[in-house]
């Protein structure tokens, strides 16, 4: 242990903690912009600078490691000045339009700006705003970037993927995309990693708001709409609501509160994905040796993108199953069209996402095949927020209301799909119904759950024993790929989604500067798996019946027609 003095508190930490860490044990505040624990610890900001007695220069916190007999103060006037001055360096550098900023009220340097009492900026730079590209859903206003770095250092060492770059140095540095390309033709997966990390405004999401509120005024419109699996562990966050207020149910009552007449679940056709995965898993080791092993699961755009740009050799074995978003567009624009006595133009389908590669999915051509975009728009969780606020809606006061029918109805099976080796566990229920005949104990495969980026497990069901593997994270999945590819590892099934815990940690999600929420989230997604009804996707009376009544069984040919793609386009 190493024993210092921060403040005149004595404290006692592990060797090679830095001095932010000793200073958070004993409750003192040292504020931060650029760090990112194990990510982004470069210093860039030096808005964590604190004085070291008998050091000339001021430290930065956030990356000094403490020493034996360290006398260190981070309040006095040489450093309060030195923290203005370096934030109002940033401001000058910065094109502060902050009553239009999507992240106004949740923006690190604005609070920082606050915190200081600044309150004016001796230089000011001019807007230059570029277009969106509009065949992108991610945009970057390169006058707002504050040269911190975290989107680098995310997108290279957590998703792999070094799609920026840092050129120039002091005043001109610049963060652009590597080689100076432009979005589309760089290698990013669209996962929006490097927006929930941005602590500014300088990425963000395309807005499709507006285009949802014009549908809803449409009258010829039948909007419906599809919530996500991890959308429910997180909507309330951003809206103030505590876990206990923020239930599904309420969730629904909100977006119905938003004009919407019907309301479904995206658990539902997540159900509807584990019969036609399964059925092809289960078909796939039957012929092993004509068919490709390990499966690996379709359902995450960011991963689909990136195995098919990243390891194109690899991409047959993707399931054929569509994602659960674009089954529920096939089958709201087909069957539940017919329900209601409509075509497929009439339906508007929207889905909200905890995720910004949904927005890409949606517009992929070869995933609908009912209408020109089986899914219409799709918002994130943080658009939801945005509309419920621009139409005044107090959730916190709606009554709990239920999802509509039939499409609103899921199992614990599918609301799992919203946390890292959700989909396996889900489908390993209904494979091994299938192999065996009987239902497995629900938590029979609990061993695959966990935060560990790249795990493995392996079940014996029957005769047979599957070997597992689960990633979340481009860059896990880059090593379970590489390893893969070498021989070194052998699976039957392979399970990635390309955010960090899985889509609960998704790209779409509320933002809380600099905290990681996917864990918590996950927790909850398994909560309600616990509590509820039907534990077996199999076991959806819903999915039953829109077999029964229309898709014939997994595998079909019509559910080949509207359930299936080759991933390998
Ligand atoms: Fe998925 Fe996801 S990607 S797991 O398959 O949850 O269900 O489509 O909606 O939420 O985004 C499912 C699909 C989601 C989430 C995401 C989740
Ligand atoms: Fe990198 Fe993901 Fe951002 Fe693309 S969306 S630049 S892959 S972090």
């Amino acid at each position: 242990m190493v024993t210092l003095t921060i403040d005149n508190k004595q404290v006692s930490v592990p060797a090679g903690t830095t001095i932010l860490d000793a200073a958070r044990a004993v409750d003192i505040h040292i504020p931060t912009l650029c760090y990112l624990r194990e990510i982004n610890e470069v210093a860039s900001c030096r808005v964590c600078a604190v004085e070291v007695e008998g050091v000339d220069k001021l430290a930065t916190a956030c990356n000094t490691l403490v020493e034996e007999g360290m006398v260190v103060h981070t309040n006095t006037q040489r450093v309060r000045l030195t923290r203005k001055t370096n934030v109002e360096l940033i401001l000058s550098q910065h094109v502060d339009h902050c009553v239009t900023c999507v992240r106004s009220g949740n923006c690190s340097l604005q609070a920082l700006s606050k915190a200081m009492n600044i309150q004016s900026v001796p230089f000011r730079k001019e807007a230059t705003e570029r277009p969106w590209d509009p065949a992108l859903p991610i945009l970057r206003d390169s006058s707002k970037c504050i040269k911190c770095l975290r989107c680098v250092s995310v997108c290279d060492r957590v998703q792999s993927l070094g799609v920026w770059e840092v050129t120039g140095s002091g005043a001109h540095t610049t963060v652009r995309i590597r080689g100076g390309l432009r979005m589309n033709e760089a290698s990013c997966a669209l996962c929006g990693q490097c927006v929930v990390h941005c602590p500014v405004g300088a990425l963000r999401e395309r807005d499709d708001t507006e285009t949802v509120f014009s549908a809803l005024s449409d009258p010829t419109k039948e909007v419906v709409f599809q919530i996500a699996p991890a959308v429910r562990a997180a909507w309330g966050e951003s809206l103030g609501l505590s876990p206990e207020q923020a239930t599904e149910k309420r969730l629904a009552a909100a977006v119905r509160a938003l004009g919407v007449k019907h309301v479904f679940d995206t658990t539902f056709s997540a159900d509807l994905t584990i019969l036609e995965e399964s059925s092809e898993f289960v078909e796939r080791l039957s012929h092993p040796e004509s068919s490709k092993l390990p499966q690996f699961t379709s359902c995450c755009p960011g991963w689909v993108r990136f195995v098919r740009t990243e390891y194109p050799e690899l991409a047959g074995h993707l399931s054929t199953a569509k994602s659960p978003q674009q089954m529920f567009g096939a089958i709201a624009k087909s069957y539940y069209a017919q329900k209601l006595g409509k075509s497929a133009k009439d339906i508007f389908c929207v889905s909200v996402m905890p995720c910004v590669a949904k927005k890409y999915e949606a517009a992929t051509p070869e995933v609908s095949d009912v209408a020109d975009q089986d899914v219409d728009v799709v918002l994130t969780t943080r658009e939801l927020d945005r509309m419920l606020r621009a139409m005044q809606i107090n959730v916190a006061a709606l009554p709990e209301e239920d999802f509509d029918s039939p499409l609103g109805r899921g199992s614990g099976a599918g609301v799992i799909f919203g946390v890292t080796g959700g989909v396996m566990e889900a489908a390993l229920r209904t494979a091994y119904w299938k192999l065996t005949g009987s239902n497995p104990p629900a938590d029979a495969f609990q061993d695959i759950r966990g935060q560990k980026p790249w795990r493995e497990a392996s079940f014996s069901i029957g005769e047979t024993t599957l070997r597992l593997a689960v990633a979340s994270g481009l860059g896990s999945a880059r090593a379970l790929m590489d390893a893969l590819r070498a021989g070194q590892v052998s699976y039957d099934f392979v399970e990635v989604m390309a955010c960090p815990g899985g889509c609960s940690g998704g790209g779409g999600q509320p933002i809380h500067d600099g905290e990681d929420h996917a864990a918590q989230r996950g927790q909850r997604l398994y909560a309600l798996d616990q509590e509820s009804p039907i534990r077996f996707s199999h076991e959806n009376p819903t999915i039953q019946t829109l077999y029964q009544e229309y898709l014939g069984h997994p595998l079909s040919e019509t559910a080949h027609h509207l359930l299936h793609t080759d991933q390998r386009k």
